[in-house]
């Protein structure tokens, strides 16, 4: 991993990701209860029932935090704000949390970090899940209600916002897999969540956009999908997974393949909120890490099942794919968008780091930003217009359902004492950006 910021086009920029409830410690500050925290309650959800009550505590730490983000060199720091920080209840603020991000906004610019705002990453309120969540329709209002709190807050210092991380894992891993909270396996619960999130990702726009606020932006998971047999599997699973959320807000139609399935569950009109989610965007974030090699399986719809592959896997078990990337910044700008930038907003690995005398040594992580950053340069050649590159994570945080076990940070995290130590891969960016530092 040894670039030069002159790899890369002028003006590109590298940032670090994070998201609230994985590093800062729910707990703090008045915050309410999420459906998180109802998820990791119930036994089995979560490796050893953690939860985010402390994570990192960032809430009290981020000064530290943003500090690492300006000694490496990044220009960029995506953030997310709590919902459940900001209205506990979900509908009524707490100014407690508003006050912490105009702290954390101002402590971004003073260390000349572009701060890039995620308003959405999956910490519901329970007042709000317990009254349907992502089921229920009004998600879209009460969630253009929160947007308008926080940019009325920190709107005037954002350098880039995007409503919802992920859509796929706030649909579809979360009402048909029951991976994440609200840990459901329900197709009609799926069919709604999956249009709701892109109702609300197009209310909240809308919303931004009658507040003045500029560069708003969509940031979408894309998994890429490898043929397993001669059926058609996997590009039933590109569909589920990408072309779902893609063709929703850039072409305004669903796959086919999609609507197989979850057609008969899809809320009524539904076609008449397109003009909503496919409210125009300034940018397209790609968030990538693997794929999967799909065949037919002998389920229920999608009838699909993965096979076995061969390629060397992250501590998440995940294919290192390098070339998925590539793809996907190629295809998504031919077939979604055309001109608009292009980021890839999160992207790294988990890794069994082991921290010895003061060192992580994470080759393999170096490796794989190496090979993926490689595969940027490689779109960009052939022609993707990618304008930045946001590693995951900053910090090991709270990986979700695996608790604090996955590692995907650049900067060590013992969470017995909170301290922070910088692994060997943050050092190799920070060599990339400020050379001779
Ligand atoms: O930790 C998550 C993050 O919250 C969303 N994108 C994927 C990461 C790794 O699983």
């Amino acid at each position: 991993m040894d670039f030069k910021r002159t790899d890369f086009p002028k003006d590109f920029i590298f940032g670090a990701a994070t998201s609230a409830y994985q590093i800062e410690g729910h707990g703090f500050g008045g915050a309410g209860r999420t459906h998180w925290d109802d998820f990791a309650a119930t036994p089995g959800n979560v490796v050893r029932a953690e939860h985010g009550g402390r994570a990192c505590d960032h809430y009290h730490r981020f000064a530290q935090d943003l500090d690492l983000m300006a000694d490496a060199g990044f220009d960029a720091y995506r953030f997310s704000t709590s919902w459940a920080r900001v209205m506990p209840d979900g509908k009524t603020v707490n100014a407690a949390g508003l006050d912490f991000y105009d702290r954390l906004v101002d402590a971004m610019v003073d260390r000349g970090l572009q701060p890039w705002l995620t308003l959405y990453h999956w910490e519901l309120p329970s007042a709000l899940a317990d009254l349907g969540g992502w089921r229920n329709r009004d998600v879209a209002g009460w969630f253009a209600d929160f947007t308008q709190a926080i940019l009325a807050r920190i709107g005037d210092r954002v350098h880039a916002v995007s409503p919802i991380n992920e859509p796929w894992c706030v649909s579809w891993l979360s009402h048909f897999e029951g991976h994440h909270a609200p840990g459901l396996r329900d197709i009609r619960a799926t069919a709604r969540a999956m249009h709701h999130v892109l109702l609300a990702h197009g209310t909240a726009i809308q919303a931004m956009r009658a507040m003045g606020q500029k560069n708003l932006g969509g940031v979408f998971n894309l998994e890429w999908s490898t043929a397993g047999d001669d059926s058609d599997a996997a590009a039933r699973y590109d569909a589920i997974y990408n072309r779902f959320f893609l063709g929703g807000v850039f072409r305004k139609e669903y796959p086919h393949l999609v609507l197989d399935g979850l057609g008969p569950h899809l809320p009524d009109r539904w076609q008449d909120d397109f003009d909503v989610i496919g409210t125009p965007l300034d940018w397209c974030g790609i968030n990538y890490y693997t794929r999967k090699v799909m065949a037919q399986g002998s389920g229920p719809w999608p009838h699909l099942r993965e096979v076995d592959s061969p390629l060397p896997k992250t501590q998440m078990g995940w294919d290192v794919y390098p070339q998925g990337l590539q793809d996907f910044l190629v295809r998504t700008a031919r077939d979604y968008t055309g001109d608009l930038p292009l980021y890839v907003t999160e992207n790294g690995m988990a890794n069994a780091d082991v921290l010895e005398d003061g060192v992580v040594a994470d080759g393999s992580r170096i490796a794989y930003f190496d090979a993926h950053l490689r595969a940027v340069q490689a779109a960009i050649a052939a022609g993707a217009p990618v304008q930045g590159y946001f590693a995951w994570s900053l910090l090991d945080n709270y990986e979700w359902s695996l608790g604090y076990e996955k590692r995907f940070g650049l900067v060590h995290v013992d969470f017995e004492t909170l301290t922070r130590t910088p692994k060997a891969s943050f050092a190799k960016f920070k060599s990339m950006l400020r050379p001779g530092s």
